[in-house]
């Protein structure tokens, strides 16, 4: 690897270690819940949702069974599993195989949605997520922004990228499908080695992509076999270089050999296409070169090579083996809720891992879990009450909504105050919510 001549890069390694941002993370991640198999009780859900049909998802009340032991939070962070991605596209000098990288990123959070045919928790309003990776330089900070409507903010940073945004989801339960709506959008800035030169010719040290997020369905509930799929468009914009690209994943038909299928271009500045991608968002993701071709069709038989330049398809992206685990989690999911003891110092009490309902859900204590549930949920409500009479409006902790200064998209910005305060050990007068 070629070293750097980025000066963000010196910037963002002194950050992150001045705000000591991997403290308590020392020990490492669990690869295992307590329980080796969930036993969760096996209720029909047609049974339980046919009389639901119109309603969307945040007014339904559901047996806890239907829970898996993660939190919307969560689910947020989730997106970073294969942040690599990003590293990779900020080593490389060339702007459109970037984009190719940071695509494919974008497609890869979809993964971890298979299989998984159950209702993460509903963050409560002012709930947060922490998640570092001192083995690969990462932070990331998620905090549910706002409760009705349900939106999760989150901003994640590393030395070769910043990636943020926010999960809005819109859910409606038709009967034939449960559709998921993402109403935000996802930013993200990469810091090649070398610099980039922008739109006017210009040299400068970041590029910024945007895109929103394609649509979540569940299919198959009447029929006894819900499956999830995720299709769409997702158009993903370099701002800064004028490349994008366009990713479309196949809406899955009644023949399974459409399921997962993602297809997809990288246009330069000028609008012609420069990379041909191809592959399955389950599984592996290939793209290749196709600049002054005419072809942009992705063969699947033809040989795969290391050299993303050779002309020949190259692996851009595999999905991470998936043993089987307890609520069908992934093994990067499983890393999400575990509580270590050098880490509990660090938390603010808001953090999803101190939160009562979810942690008897993963250990298997259902009753429990449904008996805090309703807990925590009246808890919320008596202090959104408490608000509304004393007059006094909600403001996140962490985020403040403003216009974005490159796209004019209304974002939620991170305002950087958590990690200096949590080095510090001042979280501790955020609220008390569970
Ligand atoms: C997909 C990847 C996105 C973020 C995202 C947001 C909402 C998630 C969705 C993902 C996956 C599917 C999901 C959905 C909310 C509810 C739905 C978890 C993670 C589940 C499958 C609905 C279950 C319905 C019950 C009645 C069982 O980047």
């Amino acid at each position: 690897k070629s070293k750097s001549s980025n000066p963000k890069h010196e910037e963002w390694k002194q950050i992150l270690e001045k705000d000591g941002s991997f403290l308590g993370y020392e020990n490492g991640f669990r690869n295992k819940l307590g329980m080796d198999d969930d036993n969760r009780p096996k209720v029909s859900l047609w049974g339980v949702l046919k009389s639901m049909i119109g309603k969307d998802m945040t007014k339904m009340s559901l047996p806890v069974s239907f829970n898996e032991p993660t939190s919307l939070v969560q689910r947020l962070a989730e997106d970073i599993e294969y942040a690599t991605l990003l590293d990779t596209a900020a080593s490389y000098d060339d702007p459109t195989l970037r984009g190719v990288y940071v695509a494919v990123f974008g497609a890869s959070e979809y993964a971890s949605s298979i299989n998984r045919i159950a209702k993460p928790f509903n963050p409560l309003l002012g709930e947060t997520y922490e998640y570092c990776r001192p083995d690969q330089s990462y932070r990331l900070m998620v905090e549910q922004v706002s409760h009705h409507p349900p939106i999760s903010a989150c901003n994640a940073e590393s030395i070769n990228w910043t990636y943020y945004g926010e999960n809005a989801v819109d859910s409606l339960f038709r009967g034939r499908s449960f559709d998921f709506k993402h109403l935000g959008k996802m930013f993200c800035v990469v810091r090649p080695i070398n610099g980039v030169v922008n739109k006017n010719g210009e040299k400068v040290d970041e590029e910024l992509y945007s895109w929103k997020k394609v649509n979540t369905s569940v299919v198959g509930i009447i029929t006894g076999n819900p499956t999830v799929d995720n299709y769409g468009r997702m158009e993903v914009t370099n701002h800064t270089t004028g490349t994008s690209v366009i990713i479309d994943m196949k809406q899955r038909g009644w023949k399974a050999s459409s399921a997962y299928q993602l297809s997809g271009q990288l246009l330069d500045s000028k609008g012609n296409v420069q990379w041909a991608i191809g592959g399955h968002w389950n599984s592996k993701v290939y793209a290749k070169k196709v600049s002054g071709h005419q072809d942009t069709t992705l063969d699947s038989t033809t040989k795969v090579s290391d050299d993303p330049f050779s002309g020949s398809r190259f692996l851009v992206w595999q999905a991470a083996p998936r043993p089987k685990l307890p609520f069908n989690l992934t093994l990067f999911a499983v890393t999400l809720n575990g509580l270590d003891e050098r880490l509990g110092e660090f938390l603010p009490r808001t953090d999803t891992r101190l939160r009562p309902d979810q942690r008897a859900m993963e250990e298997g204590r259902y009753d429990e879990a449904a008996d805090e549930k309703r807990r925590v949920e009246q808890k919320q409500r008596e202090a959104r009450k408490q608000r509304e009479e004393s007059k006094k409006p909600y403001r996140p902790q962490w985020f403040v909504k403003t216009k974005h200064p490159i796209t004019g998209d209304s974002y939620w910005q991170f305002t950087d105050e958590y990690w200096s305060k949590r080095k510090d050990k001042k979280l501790g007068d955020v609220m008390d919510i569970f």
